[in-house]
């Protein structure tokens, strides 16, 4: 509703007092600035349907609150929580057999119905993050505007610019991402609105606002980050006519190939959100139930996400690939692949991009790429390296007999493709996964100050105190 947004408008104005905030309303101004097109900003209209949504939960809640809804083993609480149902996540589900959904549609659809670029062949991202936000398809224009109110957020601040500059540029570069996102904790407007006091209801503006330009200043922070490690320090400024997957693809210094920047804006949508549970997710959303600003919250997440079982996967994909290549040079044989993968089973390594906590099947990510592949880069030899090892390894690790889902996932397509284009540097490929998981864990973040999530605390015993629960005597 305008008038909800137009009251947090005016609360946010009333709260600029400190210094630093002022200072960012030239920004602020730009920004509105932007939304006073005649089309509905995303602010408005998540404004709008809040109450309904709200009203939603609380008959849900008021007519079933009390139900069952699943009962948890012992098996579950020492195998990592696999299955237990205890969070909300309302951007997107994921099926163990058909893969993720955004707010009800699949990639494909996703591809179908958000808006392009002029010229491009990928949806935009700025779709998505409007998608998983309201549940809505947005118009293009109200894409076109999101993407100008990013851009003219960008600026990221000097200090953080110096901070990057000073990391060794042998500190890993998932490290110095997640430095400057917990660094730009000094633009928060959130925790500077909570030291000052603010109203429980306006949690979630201060958390949108703190969003946006967190989101609009990542593609700059990562940027600085692959520039200096492995370039030559330099960063294009951000074009504030172009899009966010144009805007990163140039300011890593690709803006130039066509099928690049368009292989960002999918990677920026398939990468960016797979339901509450996974580490990276559920650690933004914990952090955040404390009321840790979105900058904080998302730092964390980024540590879990520069884990090798997750999001550091596409990483290690490559180099496990490298390694393959070097053991069997250019025999793709099934046989040479087969004796590959038992040679990483038996010296009880994991094969990076395969298996997952959820999917059963091959994960329609790793189709969204392969696709893409086919399209772009069939007859890359990484490309048909990696075909060929999808063709192997589900049967090896069905032999193998530990992996409840022996299917690629994501990480097993995405760093074949970046390196097709020339960005060959494996170490920084979590960091592009960062930028985008960001769409997906601060939709939700701001959806939780809005809906009054509790702080998050769930029960834990010890092990003497789970035997005497199920009558065990140890
Ligand atoms: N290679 C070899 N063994 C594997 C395996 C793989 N790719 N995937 C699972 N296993 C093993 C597990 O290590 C486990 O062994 P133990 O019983 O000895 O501990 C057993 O199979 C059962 O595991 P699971 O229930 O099938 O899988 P989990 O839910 O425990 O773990 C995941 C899921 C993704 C961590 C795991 O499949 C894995 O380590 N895969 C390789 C790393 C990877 O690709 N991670 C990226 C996931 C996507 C992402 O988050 O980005």
């Amino acid at each position: 509703m305008a008038s909800v947004s137009r009251l947090g408008t005016a609360a946010l104005r009333s709260s600029l007092s400190f210094s630093s905030i002022s200072a960012r309303s030239a920004s602020f101004n730009a920004a509105r600035c932007y939304s006073s097109a005649k089309s509905q900003s995303l602010k408005e209209r998540f404004a709008e349907k809040l109450p309904e949504e709200l009203e939603k939960v609380k008959k849900l809640r008021k007519e079933h609150g009390s139900k069952v809804i699943g009962e948890v083993t012992l098996d579950q609480v020492y195998g990592g929580a696999r299955g237990i149902k205890s969070l909300v996540w309302e951007g997107s589900v994921l099926d163990s057999e058909e893969g993720i959904r955004f707010r009800g549609k699949t990639i494909p659809e996703c591809q179908q119905v958000l808006p392009k670029a002029p010229g491009g062949e990928e949806p935009l991202p700025e779709g998505l993050f409007w998608l998983l936000l309201t549940g809505e398809v947005p118009t293009e224009q109200q894409v076109r505007n999101l993407s100008s109110e990013w851009a003219a957020r960008s600026d990221v601040p000097k200090f953080i610019e110096e901070l990057i500059d000073r990391c060794p540029s042998d500190l890993h570069p998932m490290a110095q991402f997640s430095l400057a996102v917990t660094a730009l904790e000094h633009e928060s407007v959130f925790a500077k609105a909570y030291a000052k006091g603010i109203n429980k209801k306006e949690y979630w503006q201060y958390t949108f606002e703190d969003s946006m330009d967190l989101i609009a200043k990542l593609p700059t922070i990562a940027s600085k980050i692959y520039r200096n490690v492995f370039k030559d320090g330099k960063v294009a400024p951000v074009q504030k006519d172009k899009d966010y997957g144009f805007n990163l693809a140039n300011q890593l210094g690709y803006g130039e190939n066509k099928d690049f920047v368009d292989l960002m804006r999918l990677y920026l949508v398939i990468h960016s959100d797979h339901e509450g549970g996974n580490v990276s997710a559920h650690t933004t959303h914990l952090v955040g139930s404390a009321l840790s600003s979105p900058m904080l919250s998302l730092a964390a997440g980024l540590n879990g996400l520069a884990g090798p079982l997750h999001g550091l996967a596409n990483q290690e994909v490559l180099n496990w690939l490298f390694k393959m290549k070097k053991t069997i040079g250019n025999d793709l044989s099934d046989q040479a692949i087969t004796d590959y993968l038992w040679s990483t089973l038996n010296a009880g390594q994991v094969v990076p991009g395969y298996g997952h906590a959820v999917l059963r099947k091959t994960d329609p990510r790793y189709v969204s790429q392969r696709e893409f592949a086919q399209r772009k880069l069939p007859d890359d030899p990484m490309f048909k390296l990696v075909s060929q090892v999808y063709k192997i390894a589900p049967k090896v690790l069905t032999e193998h007999g530990k992996t409840k889902n022996p299917y690629p996932n994501v990480d097993a397509h995405s760093g074949v493709l970046l390196q097709y284009y020339g960005l060959t540097e494996a170490s920084y490929y979590t960091v592009l996964f960062g930028v985008s998981r960001a769409l997906g864990v601060l939709p939700q973040l701001i959806i939780d100050r809005a809906f009054g999530a509790p702080i998050e605390r769930p029960k834990s015993f010890s092990t003497a105190a789970y035997a005497k629960l199920v009558g065990a005597k140890l």
